[in-house]
């Protein structure tokens, strides 16, 4: 083996063993193509929306609140909210501006934080209170039918900060105003309550028309 060989060797001995060396990088989550058969769109093509930009919300520190016309009143902390019974399913979200996507959702569904709040006779309405000053609010009959559910990931990853991490609800059925994002307070009522865009004239109900 002349000198040459020999250099070239150790540089591959040491490229080795600095490759073992290195901690793997951290492998960022896979995005899911399809689900249940469906093609999804890819996160970097679905569009975006919030009235102050994106907020990040610490995973560490984050609660839950759930107040109101409940029998009590819950703090859940985001490991909390992964240990309830997981909902999954393909649902289509449209904003009022005419753009729209597919996309797999995986989360809690609001069934569950009730099971374990109760709810007191007369609750009507639920209001979603979000960390960006956003709020708006969905019928509890709604909610309790369609097993609507709050969503901390998305495609099979976990739900992007500018996408509302840790939550995000997925009011299937109803126009993108209504999948508040960033949730950190959800209260129970018997009043009638306008949010953010309701409040500036958007429909309350907010039912997608058929396309
Ligand atoms: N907290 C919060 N949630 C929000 C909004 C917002 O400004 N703040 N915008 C709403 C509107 S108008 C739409 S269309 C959807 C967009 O959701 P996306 O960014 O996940 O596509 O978020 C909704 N949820
Ligand atoms: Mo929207």
């Amino acid at each position: 083996m002349n000198i040459f060989k020999i250099f070239v060797l150790f540089l591959l001995v040491c490229g080795c063993v600095e490759q073992q060396q290195t901690p793997a990088a951290n492998v960022s989550e896979k995005e899911d193509a399809f689900f249940d058969g469906m093609e999804l769109t890819s996160i970097k093509e679905q569009h975006n929306n919030a009235i102050k930009g994106t907020q990040f919300i610490n995973k560490e520190t984050y609660t839950l609140q759930v107040t109101g016309m409940v029998n009590r009143s819950l703090n859940l902390t985001y490991e909390e909210l992964l240990a309830l019974p997981v909902a999954d399913r393909f649902v289509r979200m449209d904003c009022v501006e005419g753009w729209g996507f597919d996309a797999r959702w995986t989360g809690v569904t609001l069934n569950s934080i009730f099971n374990d709040s109760g709810l007191k006779p007369g609750a009507k309405n639920v209001i979603f209170y979000c960390d960006d000053g956003y709020s708006t609010s969905l019928e509890l009959d709604y909610l309790r039918g369609k097993d609507i559910m709050l969503a901390y990931r998305l495609n099979n990853v976990t739900l992007p900060s500018e996408r509302g991490f840790p939550l995000q609800l997925v009011a299937e059925g109803r126009y993108g105003y209504k999948w508040a994002k960033w949730v950190t307070h959800i209260e129970v009522t018997d009043q009638p309550y306008e949010g953010f865009w309701e409040s500036r004239g958007y429909s309350n109900i907010a039912i997608v028309r058929e396309r």
